[in-house]
């Protein structure tokens, strides 16, 4: 016996607005992460025209950036892409904790979905398999998440 009643998040981007924010810092890694977003929703139907596409410092202005974005009201979803790699102090988990945290704070008090595309490695390696190679792309995946959160929240009454 199946559940009395499943709500599933259909794929289709059709008709959204969504807002894309990327990291300067490892610009290298963050672009094919945007990359990957960008492929992702325009094979979900999502017309390029209705993303906003917009670039920060680093990981650690995510959270602000995403919550003045997600407070105009005029973005279905937002994805949050960055790519913190670990260096020789502890500066990476200051970073990686604020940036995440925050990013779910605001989505958490805005409603708004964030995919969370955020690298946190401990090596260059690490994050360039996860940014369109062995590992597959995180801002492909973020996006993803996005769109799945957007269409689930849309049925819940
Ligand atoms: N920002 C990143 O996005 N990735 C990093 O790896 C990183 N490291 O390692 O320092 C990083 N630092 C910058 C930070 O996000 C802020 O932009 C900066 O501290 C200014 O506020």
């Amino acid at each position: 016996m199946g559940p009395e009643k499943q709500l599933v998040g259909q794929m289709n981007a059709h008709g959204l607005k969504v807002a894309i924010v990327a990291a300067r810092f490892n610009d290298f890694i963050v672009d094919r992460l945007a990359g990957g977003a960008f492929d992702f929703l325009e094979r979900h139907g999502l017309d390029p025209v209705n993303i906003t596409y917009v670039r920060i410092p680093g990981a650690f202005e995510l959270p602000v950036v995403c919550q003045k974005l997600a407070r105009t009201g005029k973005y279905d979803g937002i994805i949050a892409l960055g790519a913190v790699i670990r260096g020789a102090t502890p500066h990476f988990d200051i970073v990686c904790a604020e940036a995440s945290k925050g990013i779910a704070q605001v989505m958490l008090q805005t409603g708004v979905p964030i995919g969370f595309g955020l690298l946190t490695c401990d090596t260059i390696d690490q994050a360039i398999e996860r940014a369109g190679s062995k590992a597959g792309n995180k801002g492909c995946e973020a996006a993803g998440a996005m769109l799945e959160t957007v269409r689930v929240l849309e049925q819940i009454p």
